[in-house]
């Protein structure tokens, strides 16, 4: 018996400073029309959606930076999204910029349900980039000036029909990511990014960013067992974005966007091609070693203690 979730990845084109917030919502509810069209249960949108990519502006009074953030979800401008939600019975992931009560700023994505309602929330982990302004560089990349890194972790929410994680664009780049996800037994992995191109570090390599993208998120899906659904920003937003795609367990992708610009690709995902993988090749429970990953919880940099010793 197949368990199939219909998810849409809704790539966006670019966001320029000028766009509004309304206009914003208005193409994310024409996609999200879109995908209830075409049966979607579950559309993904990218990282901070609702505003451009901001961190590439310094701002030397941080407050002067309020507007970009979200300080309830939804507020009254994002309203007919989640209405919209509602009356077509599809449900949506959503990245946001978030300014809590007490004043802490995360870079934040919420996992919607087809009712409307706000079932779960992760704040990116791995935050990339620089803290202090570095105006020689030709693109700045102040993630770590705007977000604080998320203490929370990576969770895992049982919903439409599946066992659904979420990882904001930096984290889809990290093992360790997918695994935490994978040892909750993850089915369905929804991540937005936003990638300006020249972040590869030898710009005569800027080709290799596709690559990467790519990359990451295939090996994650393969070694978890796991769908994920990557979606892009993409389009000149001082940058060309990687595209968005959807990856089977396999590692196989399934749907790729072929534009950068506002467009859905839709994937019916059969959840039980999980097992193959996860019952199969990569049961954890069987064959995994946790005893000797040891230093994948204790130590963050590199360190060498020697040569092992030569056993006789
Ligand atoms: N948004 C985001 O996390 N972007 C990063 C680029 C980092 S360049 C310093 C990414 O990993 O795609």
């Amino acid at each position: 018996m197949s368990r199939i979730v219909t998810v849409g990845a809704a790539q966006l084109g670019p966001v320029q400073r000028t766009d509004s917030r309304a206009d914003v919502v208005t193409r994310l509810i024409a996609l999200l029309n879109e995908a209830a069209d075409r049966g979607c249960d579950l559309v993904v949108f990218p990282e901070l959606a609702l505003t451009t990519f901001f961190p590439r502006w310094y701002l030397e009074d941080i407050s002067e930076s309020d507007h970009y953030y979200e300080t309830e979800m939804p507020s009254p401008v994002v309203r007919p999204l989640f209405d919209v939600a509602r009356e077509r019975g599809v449900g949506f992931t959503l990245g946001y910029a978030e300014l809590t009560s007490d004043g802490h700023r995360f870079n934040t994505q919420v996992l919607v349900d087809k009712s409307g309602a706000i079932i779960g929330k992760y704040r990116k982990v791995h935050i990339p980039g620089h803290a202090s302004n570095e105006p020689g560089r030709p693109f700045q990349h102040l993630e770590r000036y705007y977000f604080e890194p998320s203490d929370e972790g990576f969770g895992v929410w049982e919903a439409f029909g599946a066992r659904v994680g979420m990882m904001i664009c930096n984290d889809r780049r990290w093992p360790e990511t997918y695994r935490e996800m994978g040892l909750q037994g993850v089915e369905l992995i929804a991540c937005g990014y936003n990638t300006p191109i020249h972040y590869v570090p030898d710009p005569s390599q800027d080709i290799l960013q596709g690559f990467h993208n790519a990359l990451v998120m295939q090996a994650g899906a393969y070694q978890n067992g796991t769908w994920v659904v990557g979606v892009a920003k993409g389009g000149v937003e001082e940058g060309v974005d990687s595209q968005s795609a959807i990856i089977a367990p396999s590692g196989q992708i399934v749907a790729q966007a072929l534009t950068t610009d506002d467009e859905l690709i839709v994937a019916a995902c059969d959840l039980d091609w999980c097992k193959r993988y996860k019952e199969t090749l990569f049961d954890f429970d069987k064959y995994r070693r946790p005893e000797l990953y040891q230093r994948h919880v204790s130590q963050r940099g590199v360190k060498w203690d020697g040569n092992p010793k030569v056993r006789p």
